[in-house]
């Protein structure tokens, strides 16, 4: 609940978006059963891709075929099993999965509270180069790299750095008073979450204090930069678009 009425930090502009717990909404969503699911970010936003928050109840299970869409399904809090083209994988908090196009999934026998994240989006080919399979790992395993050498702010690459993605998901971890190096301005579009922590990211030419479970829509393009503020270590998740020619 907003503790005043009428205000909200959520803002919905053309380059980004923040959106707050507070101001989440469910809806149904084709192939979910029995599950609370809200969507962060869609095409109705402006956005090139979707952001999903579904949340398990009783017997909830989220079953279908991605057709031509790909789904990076990451395990925020709880367990659930993920079965891929009919083989199971058990997930737990931090796993995440890679769903290619094309590919059946069920996801199943969740503890109740589970609460999964998925960036839906339309898989973009790339002329000599194979659709990537199934990929099932665990944030655990990925070591985090000092970003542009910068031992405060650590990357994790959860997806394989190779042509054949066309998207990245990272999970950034930033010691207090850290920052983004500099302000970025890029093609890629990104959907992010924060897990832990708080700061203040710049969108555009504006600054927002943020904390866990905040989301940020980002338009290519759009100036973004963060510092983790506070005493205890900030981290987000988060989309973006790669691999793909400026000109489709
Ligand atoms: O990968 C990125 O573009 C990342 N450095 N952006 C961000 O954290 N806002
Ligand atoms: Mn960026």
């Amino acid at each position: 609940m907003n503790e005043l009425f009428g205000h909200t930090r959520d803002v919905v502009k053309e380059r980004y978006a923040l959106r707050t717990p507070a101001g989440f909404v469910p809806s149904c969503l084709p192939g979910w059963r029995n599950c609370v699911g809200i969507v962060q970010i869609s095409p109705g936003m402006g956005a090139d891709f979707s952001q999903l928050l579904i949340t398990f109840q009783k017997n909830s299970e989220g079953r279908g075929n991605t057709g031509r869409n790909e789904y990076v399904v990451y395990v925020l809090e709880g367990k659930c099993v993920a079965t891929l083209n009919e083989k199971k994988h058990s997930l737990v908090t931090g796993s995440y999965a890679f769903v290619p196009p094309n590919c059946d999934f069920l996801f199943s026998q969740g503890k109740v509270g589970t609460r999964l994240l998925i960036f839906e989006k339309r898989f973009q080919s790339l002329d000599g180069y194979e659709t990537p399979n199934v990929l099932v790992g665990h944030e655990r395993a990925i070591k985090g790299n000092p970003f542009l050498g910068h031992e405060e702010a650590r990357l994790q690459v959860l997806l394989p750095d190779h042509p054949s993605f066309d998207l990245a998901v990272n999970i950034f971890t930033y010691d207090p008073g850290a920052t983004l190096p500099f302000v970025e301005t890029h093609i890629m579009e990104h959907g992010l979450v924060m897990l832990k922590g708080q700061g203040v990211y710049r969108l555009d030419a504006d600054y927002h204090p943020v904390q866990a479970g905040d989301v940020i829509w980002m338009a290519p393009y759009c100036p973004q930069w963060f510092v983790a503020m506070g005493t205890t270590t900030a981290s987000y998740i988060y989309y973006k678009d790669v691999n793909r020619p400026a000109l489709p």
